[in-house]
């Protein structure tokens, strides 16, 4: 009798561990909002700061707009003569949308980081940046990773207070070309909640402000997981206009991925993965006709989901930068292109 009971009580709390663990770890709250080798915003916001303290030259801090909490989005632009807008390619790279992508920080802020400092000694880097103007907001939902610190390690949305009882806005499906379409929510407490209306946050209305004034040849943006190289349409399976050119990319940034550590990361149609409306490549591609990626990151599968170990910062930061500084190539390959 006390052994039935003893096994009952063991299979509902394992059951119930399972249920709350979606990304397959454990999903307890760290309690130290040091999250190791990760970067927390603060570590972002001063690591940022640092770095263009350092390299005046080629490295500016600035804020693209600031939070629902209030905090700031910090942008770095990388470019010779930074302090002006030149007729350059530009490119840009944004972070985290999502608040339990960690990695999706980590990556842009450390691609950031490697261009400033090796530029004085790698030729190669030097050429990009003085050629192009390159943008990294490594954190679009600084309030949303803070709290999956010192929370609820898996939360993915903002932290708009809905008003009914419900958090958060799902930041990739409020941005405004067909949103509201396919693979969005209406529902208040769902993860994929679209939010009231297009451009209702402040952090996508912060991006949609920066990304039109800068005008990009070329943007990424990060998430994680699954080892994915996503192009548009994400909100329809109709094929892109320029499908050639973009799954080419796709393959060609695939390729650089690869040779790095031998992680396979899977070029495809945004759609065929599933579908979703109002995210950040289908807005930059419908309304500006701007090539676009989603880069899934590792880990490859469910475990260890979003709780990818810090060990893995290093390698997945080394396989993405080659990728990253193709599509930077690419960009001041097209831009002289088009332009005079
Ligand atoms: O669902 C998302 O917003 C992205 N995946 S994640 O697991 N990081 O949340 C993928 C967005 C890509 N767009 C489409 N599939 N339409
Ligand atoms: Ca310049
Ligand atoms: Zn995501």
């Amino acid at each position: 009798m006390m052994r039935t009971i003893l096994i009952r009580l063991f299979l509902i709390s394992t059951l119930s561990l399972l249920l709350s663990c979606p990304g397959g770890g454990t999903g307890t709250p760290p309690s130290d909002p040091n999250i190791g080798l990760y970067h927390n915003y603060a570590e972002i916001d001063a690591g940022l700061h640092a770095l263009a303290a350092a390299h005046p030259d080629i490295a500016q801090i600035s804020t693209i707009g600031k939070s629902l909490e209030n905090r700031d989005l910090w942008a770095i632009k990388i470019s010779d003569n930074v302090d002006q807008d030149e007729d350059e390619a530009t490119v840009i790279l944004l972070g985290t949308h999502h608040a339990r992508e960690w990695i999706a920080a980590d990556v842009p802020y450390l691609i950031a980081k490697h261009m400033i400092e090796n530029y004085a000694t790698d030729p190669a880097i030097s050429t990009l940046i003085d050629n192009a103007e390159v943008w990294v907001v490594p954190m679009v939902n600084p309030d949303g990773h803070q709290y999956s610190i010192t929370n609820n390690r898996l939360w993915r949305k903002n932290r708009r207070n809905n008003g009914d009882g419900t958090f958060g806005v799902d930041l990739n499906r409020n941005y405004g070309y067909n949103w509201g379409g396919p693979g969005s929510s209406g529902d208040s407490f769902s993860d994929t909640y679209r939010g009231p209306s297009a451009f209702s946050e402040p952090e996508t209305q912060a991006v949609r402000d920066f990304v039109q004034r800068e005008a990009p040849t070329a943007l990424i943006s990060y998430h994680n997981f699954s080892q994915l190289i996503l192009y548009p349409w994400g909100s329809t399976y109709a094929a892109p206009p320029d499908e050639a050119l973009l799954s080419d990319l796709a393959r060609a940034l695939r390729d650089k991925i690869q040779v790095v550590h031998n992680a396979t990361y899977v070029p495809q149609q945004a759609s065929d993965l599933y579908l979703a409306s109002g995210d950040t490549i289908d807005w930059l591609y419908g309304v500006l006709s701007t090539v676009g990626f989603t880069i899934e990151l590792r880990p490859r599968s469910s475990f260890p989901g979003f709780e990818l170990p810090e060990s893995e910062i290093q390698p997945t930061f080394e396989e993405n930068l080659p990728a990253a500084l193709h599509l930077i190539d690419w960009a001041i390959q097209r831009h002289s292109t088009t332009s005079s």
